[in-house]
This record gives structure tokens, C-alpha cells and sequence, in this order.
């Protein structure tokens, strides 16, 4: 074990987890803090003042991203990052993203107490958008930062109210073009992210740390159907093209393919579903669904989602419903860095820590980072594997694990 002895103050972590959660949209324990959202603003200053009392040097850039930054005794070279993102989906819980930000906070100030001196600056990023609540369209910081969206794709996106992202971000007072918010080459050396692991793996084995060698490749589509419309006691049952009950063929079309693809790894969820007019006694003229369709592997998510559009057409052409079936994104899987994670685990044997090598089925802005550098995730077991719900929870213990974890790693990336 290196001659680093540092001690996270566990204590002054959870309570800045729990403060941090009372910003929200919804009273507590539900968070809810959606990009640009008021909350989200405020919840915006408290991470800028959290980095600021960890004695960390603080930017962001045109849309949000926050950078906090440690400058290594050689600033120049590429720095090692982690970092995650605070923003929170409606109902969310307490833990998701946010470990992996006032985490590495506590990780970087637990080193600076130690007396380390880091060769390579160490940088704390909370990303913009992780979630797609606000565009439909998750990672939309890590994502410009990697360059992997285009600034006329993101300047296209509308939010439910048809706003755009350059009006909530100069309305969060945010300026700059969107080309700037994208990464120098070999901006960072190595990147780490801790996060929950939004799994029930850890928790069940009694394993307290995981190590992502592979994050499923996302993907999202929009379908919105038509049909015809009418009293629900005149229009008899065979004239009807009702379109709610095409979209209810489709979502269930999902979970078939999902089920069906001989992975485990294929998951697929209808998590919008909307109808109009929405009136008990009116037939509904209009569905619109967005579905989730995940994969380790991009073959079978292919073969999932060419099973959910066949499926998609034949429902609506029976039903005289017209389709229209839009892809959102469509991301590769990313794979972890065999380098970093052979790091990390040895961090872990030497402080006693069983770990788990693992496969993230959740996206992270790490999924976008592995694009431009070598790339990792720390997991902690989280309650049931429950997470994107109030019942979130992780206990101070695994959190302090993962923060002590996260702290050896970088200080060994940073050397
Ligand atoms: O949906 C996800 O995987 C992430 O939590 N946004
Ligand atoms: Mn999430
Ligand atoms: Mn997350």
C-alpha cells in the first residue's frame, strides 16, 4: 500500500448529500431537479460552493458543464478527471449522480488533508444534463465535450415548451458557443467516475465496490401514432383506429423483443405513453410513446429494435393507424480501461475492499468520456438495486468507501 493515508470525512459527505438533496422541484425525500429548472440553478450554486470549500478552482463552460480544479505541480499535462451530475429525473432519489460529485469533492479534499501533491492536476467535473428529462436526450454536456453531437443536432433540440437549448442556457446565464464546450484533445489522462451502481449485484453479493469494464450502448425512440377519434359509445368496436391500443401493441412489442433477445444484457422500457384527447368517453385519436432500448451488445439491440418496428407496423396498418417511428439517439456500448481498473482494484485489495469487475446497464457521462480518454467507474451497492425513485439509498459507509477508493486511484493516476 502506498504510504497515502487519507481519512474521508464521512460524516460532512452524507450531510452535504442530504443538504443538497433538499434543493429539488418536490418536497423531500423526492428529488426532482430537471436541467435549467429552478432547483436545478440552485442546486447549481451549492455544488459551486461545495467545490469552492474544498478548495477547488472553479469554471463552466457555455452550457453549465463545472469544472473544479486542483492544478497539479505540472499543469500542463493532461489532468486525471472524474466527476457526475446532479441533475435529477421527477421522482428521483437522493444518491444518483450526485455520490459521484460531492464524492470526488470529498475524495480531492481528503488528499489535500493527507499532504499529496499531485503531479497532474486533478479535475472535478459535474456534467450538464445527464438525464434526457428537460431534451429528451441524456449526457448533452459529456456529449459536446466529446464531441460526439453535432452543435446544429443540439441547437435542433426543443424542450416540452419548444424551448431551446441556447434560451435556457443564456436564461441560466450561460454564454459562449456550443464549439467551445468541446474537449482539447487529450484533455484528460485518465477519468474516473463514481456512481451508484443502480443494480441489486453488489448489494447481493455483499461486494462493496465495483469496477465497469463496459457500459450498455443507450438507445431512444419517438412514436407517435394517429388514428381516428369519436364517442366511445357510438364508434362500434370494428370501424374503430383507436390509437392508444396500437401503442399498447407496440409497448408490449418492447418487452417481447427485450425478453426474447437471449441476453440479459437487452432491456427495453415504455416510459412515456401519452394519449389525446384523454377523455374517459372519447376514443383516442392519438398516442405518442417514447421507448429505451439498451444493449451490451449493438447485434442484439439491432435485432430487438428491427423486432419492435415490424411489430410497430403491423399493429398500426391492422388498426389503420398511421406511425411515425423517430430514433433520439442510438449510442455505442463504451468499454472501460483495463489500465485504470487494474488501478482501482489493487486500491481496493490493499484497503481490504472485496471488488466486482461489472457491466453498467445505466448510462453515465462516462459512456461519453471513454470516448476521449481512458475511462473507469467506481460502483457502491445501492438498496435493492433501487434507483430514479425516492427510495434511493446508498449507506455513509459505502459512500465513504467509494470516495476513499476514488481518492487512491487518482492519486495514482496523477503521479
Ligand atoms: O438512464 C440512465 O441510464 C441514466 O440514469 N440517465
Ligand atoms: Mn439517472
Ligand atoms: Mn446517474
Amino acid at each position: 500500500m502506498s504510504e497515502l493515508k487519507i481519512s474521508v470525512d464521512k460524516a460532512g459527505l452524507e450531510r452535504r448529500l442530504k443538504e443538497l438533496a433538499l434543493i429539488s422541484e418536490a418536497p423531500a425525500p423526492v428529488v426532482t431537479r430537471v436541467l435549467f429548472s429552478e432547483a436545478d440553478l440552485r442546486g447549481r450554486r451549492y455544488v459551486r460552493k461545495a467545490a469552492e470549500d474544498a478548495g477547488l478552482r472553479v469554471r463552466e463552460d457555455a452550457v453549465g458543464n463545472l469544472f473544479a480544479r486542483w492544478e497539479g505541480s505540472e499543469p500542463d499535462l493532461p489532468a486525471v478527471g472524474s466527476g457526475s451530475h446532479t441533475d435529477a429525473i421527477p421522482n428521483a432519489g437522493l444518491y444518483d449522480g450526485v455520490v459521484g460529485v460531492l464524492g470526488a469533492f470529498e475524495a480531492l479534499a481528503a488528499l489535500r488533508r493527507s499532504g499529496f501533491k499531485p503531479r497532474r492536476s486533478l479535475e472535478v467535473v459535474m456534467f450538464t444534463a445527464e438525464e434526457p428529462t428537460r431534451f429528451g436526450l441524456g449526457c448533452l454536456g459529456s456529449r459536446l465535450m466529446a464531441g460526439t453531437i453535432s452543435v446544429e443536432k443540439a441547437q435542433a433540440l426543443r424542450d416540452p415548451e419548444g424551448r431551446t437549448l441556447d434560451e435556457l442556457r443564456a436564461a441560466a446565464g450561460y454564454s459562449g458557443s456550443l464549439e467551445s464546450v468541446r474537449l482539447p484533445n487529450g484533455y484528460y489522462h485518465s477519468f474516473v467516475e463514481l456512481h451508484i451502481e443502480q443494480g441489486p449485484i453488489l448489494e447481493r453479493q455483499g461486494i462493496p465496490i465495483g469496477l465497469v469494464e463496459h457500459i450498455a450502448g443507450p438507445s431512444s425512440y419517438r412514436v407517435t401514432l394517429h388514428g381516428e377519434g369519436g364517442h366511445a359509445g357510438a364508434v362500434l368496436m370494428p370501424v374503430r383506429h383507436d390509437a392508444l391500443l396500437a401503442g399498447a401493441e407496440i409497448a408490449l412489442a418492447v418487452e417481447r423483443a427485450a425478453l426474447g433477445s437471449g441476453s440479459p444484457d437487452t432491456v427495453g422500457t415504455v416510459g412515456v405513453f401519452r394519449v389525446e384527447p384523454g377523455a374517459v368517453n372519447s376514443v383516442p385519436f392519438k398516442a405518442y410513446l417514447e421507448i429505451d432500448l439498451r444493449d451490451s451488445r449493438l447485434d442484439t439491440r439491432a435485432k430487438a429494435l428491427a423486432e419492435i418496428r415490424a411489430a410497430a407496423e403491423t399493429a398500426c396498418r391492422q388498426r389503420g393507424v398511421t406511425l411515425d417511428f423517430e430514433e433520439i439517439n442510438a449510442d455505442p456500448p463504451a468499454a472501460g480501461d483495463q489500465k485504470t481498473i487494474a488501478i482501482a482494484e489493487k486500491v481496493c485489495a490493499e484497503l481490504g475492499l472485496k471488488s466486482l469487475r461489472m457491466v453498467s446497464r445505466a448510462y453515465h457521462d462516462s459512456l461519453f468520456m471513454a470516448r476521449v480518454s481512458p475511462t473507469t467507474m467506481i460502483f457502491i451497492p445501492c438498496r435493492n438495486g433501487w434507483s430514479h425513485r425516492p427510495e434511493e439509498f446508498a449507506t455513509a459507509e459505502h459512500i465513504a468507501s467509494g470516495a476513499e477508493v476514488l481518492a487512491h486511484t487518482m492519486a495514482r493516476l496523477a503521479v
